[in-house]
C-alpha cells in the first residue's frame, strides 16, 4: 500500500451542526516529513462536538474530526526518522518540532511549527491528503482520527510501547494527558488543597493526578449528583453539588467557608466562563492559583474584579496540560503499564465507526466519561 492512494471509511462532517456521515474517502500517501497511520481506535472528546456544532471559530467544513487516536504506522514520507512502519503511535494535536522558538524556549509545549496550517485544516504544505470524488476534505487538529487512515506531520506523532493496548492509550491523545500535565507541571500541589470544577474525563484526571502527587484535600464540584461516586473513586475526598447550595449561596463562597479562606489550587474542567470565575474566586487570598483547562465557546469572555488578582490570586491556563507529546507520552504509557496512571477506568462506552454519532449522543448523557470507537 506504500506510495499508493488508499480508500477507506471515515466519518465526515459536511457542515456545522450536521451529524457525521460515513463515507469512502481517498487518503493520499504521505509526502516528505509526513506519516500515514492506520487508526484502530479513537476517543470522542467534547472538542470534536464543539467543532461539529459550529461553535468553534476555527471550524472548517467538510472535515474529518477526531484527535484522540491510536494506530499503526502504514507508511512514511521522505525524511521521516522519528517513527517507522509498524510502530504503534498516538497522533498529537500539539506538535513538538524541537526547533521552533516555542519548543526551544523551555517555557511552553505550544510548538509553532505546524499550528497555522493545522488551524486551517491543511497539512504543512497547505494541501489536504483527504478527498471524496475529487473534493478536498479538511484535516482537523492535525490528527483527523475519525478516519481508518490519516496523514499527520512527523512532528505530530509519537511512537509508544507495543505492550500497551492502543484501545486504551489512545485516550492519552487528549483528555487524560491534558489533566495529568495540568497537575504535575505545577509545583506545590503536594500537601495542598485542590478544588476541581467539573467531573468529566478532564476533571477526573485532575482529581486522580492530584491524588497521585499527594494533595492533602481534594474537593470535587459538579451539578450532576451521579458524579460523586466517580469523583471519590478517582481520589476526591469530598463532593459538592453546586446546584444544591442554599438559595443565594455562590459556590465560591461555600468553598471559602469550608476551607478556611479558599483553596490553594483550583481547576476549571468545564469550559463554562461563569464556572471559571467561581474557580478563580474560590482561591485563597495571597497565593491561590486557578487553572483554566476547559474550552469556552466563541465570543465567551471571562471576568472578575481585578481586586481578586491584586490580592494575590493567579489566573492561568494550559493546553494539552503543558505536555510535550513526543518527549513525555512514552513515559506516561510506562506509568500506565506500571499501574501509576489510570486509563481503563475512564472508558464507559464503546462504539463502532458506523455508530459514531451515537457516541456523540453518549457524551451528552451524564453517565459517559469516555466513549472509545473501534475503527
Ligand atoms: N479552535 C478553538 C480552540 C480550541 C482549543 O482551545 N483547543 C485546545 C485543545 S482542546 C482538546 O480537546 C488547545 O490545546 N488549544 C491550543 C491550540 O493551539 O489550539 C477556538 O476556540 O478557536
Ligand atoms: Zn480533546
Amino acid at each position: 500500500t506504500e506510495g499508493k492512494i488508499l480508500k477507506c471509511k471515515a466519518a465526515v462532517c459536511w457542515g456545522a451542526g450536521q451529524p457525521l456521515k460515513i463515507e469512502e474517502v481517498e487518503v493520499d500517501p504521505p509526502r516528505a516529513h509526513e506519516v500515514r497511520i492506520k487508526i484502530l481506535w479513537t476517543g470522542i472528546c467534547h472538542t470534536d462536538e464543539y467543532t461539529r456544532s459550529g461553535k468553534d471559530p476555527e471550524g472548517l467544513f467538510p472535515v474529518i474530526l477526531g484527535h484522540e487516536g491510536g494506530g499503526v504506522v502504514e507508511s512514511i514520507g521522505e525524511g521521516v526518522t522519528s517513527v517507522a512502519v509498524g510502530d504503534h503511535v498516538i497522533p498529537l494535536y500539539t506538535a513538538e518540532c524541537r526547533e521552533c522558538k516555542f519548543c526551544k524556549s523551555g517555557k511552553t509545549n505550544l510548538c509553532g511549527k505546524v499550528r497555522s496550517t493545522q488551524g486551517r485544516g491543511l497539512m504543512p504544505d497547505e494541501t489536504s491528503r483527504f478527498s471524496i470524488n475529487g473534493q478536498s476534505i479538511h484535516h482537523f487538529m492535525g490528527t483527523s482520527t475519525f478516519s481508518q487512515y490519516t496523514v499527520v506531520a512527523d512532528v505530530s506523532v509519537v511512537a509508544v510501547d507495543k505492550k500497551a493496548p492502543l484501545e486504551k492509550v489512545c485516550l492519552l491523545g487528549c483528555g487524560i494527558t491534558t489533566a495529568w500535565g495540568a497537575v504535575v507541571k505545577q509545583s506545590g500541589i503536594k500537601g495542598s488543597s485542590v478544588a476541581v470544577f467539573g467531573c468529566g474525563a478532564i476533571g477526573l484526571g485532575v482529581i486522580a493526578t492530584s491524588s497521585l502527587v499527594g494533595a492533602s484535600r481534594i474537593i470535587a464540584v459538579d451539578v450532576n449528583p451521579g458524579k460523586e461516586s466517580w469523583a471519590k473513586k478517582f481520589g476526591a475526598h469530598e463532593f459538592v453539588n453546586s446546584a444544591k447550595l442554599p438559595e443565594g449561596k455562590r459556590i465560591q463562597d461555600h468553598l471559602i467557608d469550608i476551607t478556611d479562606g479558599g483553596l490553594d489550587f483550583t481547576f476549571d474542567c468545564t469550559g463554562n466562563v461563569n464556572v471559571m470565575r467561581a474557580a478563580l474566586e474560590a482561591c485563597h487570598k495571597g497565593w491561590g492559583v486557578s487553572t483554566i483547562i476547559g474550552v469556552a465557546a466563541a465570543g465567551q469572555e471571562i471576568s472578575t474584579r481585578p481586586f481578586q488578582l491584586v490580592t494575590g490570586r493567579t489566573w492561568r491556563g494550559s493546553a494539552f496540560g503543558g505536555v510535550k507529546g513526543r518527549t513525555e507520552i512514552p513515559g506516561l504509557v510506562e506509568d500506565y503499564l506500571g499501574g501509576k496512571v489510570k486509563i481503563d477506568e475512564y472508558v464507559t462506552h464503546h462504539r463502532t465507526l458506523a455508530d459514531i454519532n451515537e457516541g456523540f449522543h453518549d457524551m451528552h448523557a451524564g453517565d459517559c466519561i469516555r466513549c472509545v470507537v473501534d475503527m
